[in-house]
């Protein structure tokens, strides 16, 4: 009987404990992430507007470890191109990318970039940045 009493206290720290630890909140450390810019330009000499720049601000408080990113690019057709990499965070946590898709710009009216990154189970995207090419269309540099 006293056996029993005892299992019931455990049973009952335990579960105290466990619900302590589930509740506790959990901060992720991806303090900030950004599309700061979206430029059409002629990155690779071409000649042709379609090429994009995206210009991306990502802060990570006490990380070290690498930070998986997708970028996520919406066409006007409804077509989407990703593509996904990892960075090293800066000993201060602060990284600033300049993204060059070159040659992704295939289509006249509104894209959608999204940049979503993952660090040690922490999930994180941007709100989505609409980006027309300059004029409403691609087309021949210089003009
Ligand atoms: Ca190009």
């Amino acid at each position: 009987m006293r056996r029993r009493g005892f299992l019931l206290v455990a049973l009952v720290l335990l579960a105290v404990a466990l619900g302590g630890v589930a509740s506790a909140e959990r901060t992720s450390p991806i303090r900030t992430l950004r599309i700061d810019e979206v430029t059409l330009l002629d990155l690779d000499g071409g000649t042709w507007l379609n090429d994009i720049l995206v210009n991306v601000t990502v802060e990570l408080q006490g990380g070290k470890d690498s930070l998986e990113l997708t970028l996520t690019v919406t066409y006007p057709s409804g077509a989407v191109r990703v593509t996904e990499f990892e960075i090293k965070p800066s000993p201060s946590g602060l990284t600033l990318l300049n993204l060059k898709l070159l040659n992704w710009a295939t289509e006249p009216g509104w894209y959608t970039v999204t940049i979503e990154a993952a660090y040690n189970g922490y999930d994180t995207i941007t709100d989505p940045f609409p980006f027309d090419p300059e004029g409403g269309s691609i087309g021949p540099s210089g003009i």
